[in-house]
């Protein structure tokens, strides 16, 4: 569709504005949510990260993206969290201590969000205390980190230590998610669920909550 299609472009140029007054549109033209995030927002991140890694557009460039990707995010968020009605657990999401990428965890806890449960939101660069501590304070059934970095993505395993070492192993779940992270490396650092994606861990997280 080409509004979705100049959704990406707006974003891949960082077009904030545009890309608010795009997604607008698309809400007001009943286009369905999902479409407007997969095929507008997220597909123009895709090829921004594609370029990025081809050096072909570097930090500055993807910064504004993410944050033209951020507004539009906003935008789509009630219509997103619409469907969940009543709070059916709540997680304490974040993305792990020296990890300061959040678009994916952010879609993460708005599909979460939509499946009716609470999302506490510790933010980025959370250390495995604070995930622990957080988990205990809103008496949390799932811990769900997420890391973008190979250098990062070992911090799960310290987050799996710590809810060990608190006590709190059998009372709360943990997930791991995010680009470098695998059903591999999940089952190897003890963690009880992996998602590949925002879709399938708000899926994932709410079976968690109701087994
Ligand atoms: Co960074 N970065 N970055 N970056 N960045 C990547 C991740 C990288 C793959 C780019 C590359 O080289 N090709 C690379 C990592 C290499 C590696 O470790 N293997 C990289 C690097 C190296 C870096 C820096 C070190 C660069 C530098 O400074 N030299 C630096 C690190 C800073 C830090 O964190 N300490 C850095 C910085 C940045 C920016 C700040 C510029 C920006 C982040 C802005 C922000 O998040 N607010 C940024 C971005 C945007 C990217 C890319 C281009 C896009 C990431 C993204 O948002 N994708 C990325 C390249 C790429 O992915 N192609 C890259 C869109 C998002 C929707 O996808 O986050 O994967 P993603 O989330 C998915 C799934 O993974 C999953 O669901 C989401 C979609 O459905 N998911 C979960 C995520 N979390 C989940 C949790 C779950 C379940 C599923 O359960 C709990």
């Amino acid at each position: 569709m080409a509004l979705l299609n100049d959704i990406s472009e707006a974003l891949q140029k960082g077009r904030a504005q545009d890309v608010k007054t795009l997604v607008q549109q698309a809400i007001d033209a009943k286009t369905p949510v999902r479409e407007i995030l997969e095929d507008g927002l997220m597909a123009g991140m895709g090829i921004i990260g594609e370029k990025f890694k081809n050096n072909e557009v570097y930090v500055p460039e993807v910064l504004i993206a993410a944050r033209a990707m951020n507004g539009g995010i906003e935008l789509i968020r009630p219509l997103l969290v619409e469907a969940g009605v009543k709070e059916r657990g709540t997680v304490v999401i974040g993305t792990v201590k020296g990890d300061l990428h959040d678009i994916g965890k952010n879609l993460v806890k708005m599909m979460v969000e939509g499946k009716g449960m609470k999302v506490i939101d510790l933010g980025t660069n959370v250390t495995a205390d604070a995930f622990v501590a957080a988990a205990k304070e809103h008496s949390a059934q799932i811990i769900a980190c997420s890391a973008l970095l190979t250098t990062t993505m070992g911090e799960m395993k310290e987050v799996v230590q710590k809810a060990k070492d608190a006590g709190l192993r059998d009372a709360v779940k943990i997930m791991v998610g995010g680009a470098p992270v695998t059903q591999n490396f999940c089952d190897t650092i003890g963690a009880d669920a992996y998602a590949p994606d925002a879709a399938s861990a708000a899926d994932s997280a709410l079976a968690l909550c109701t087994a």
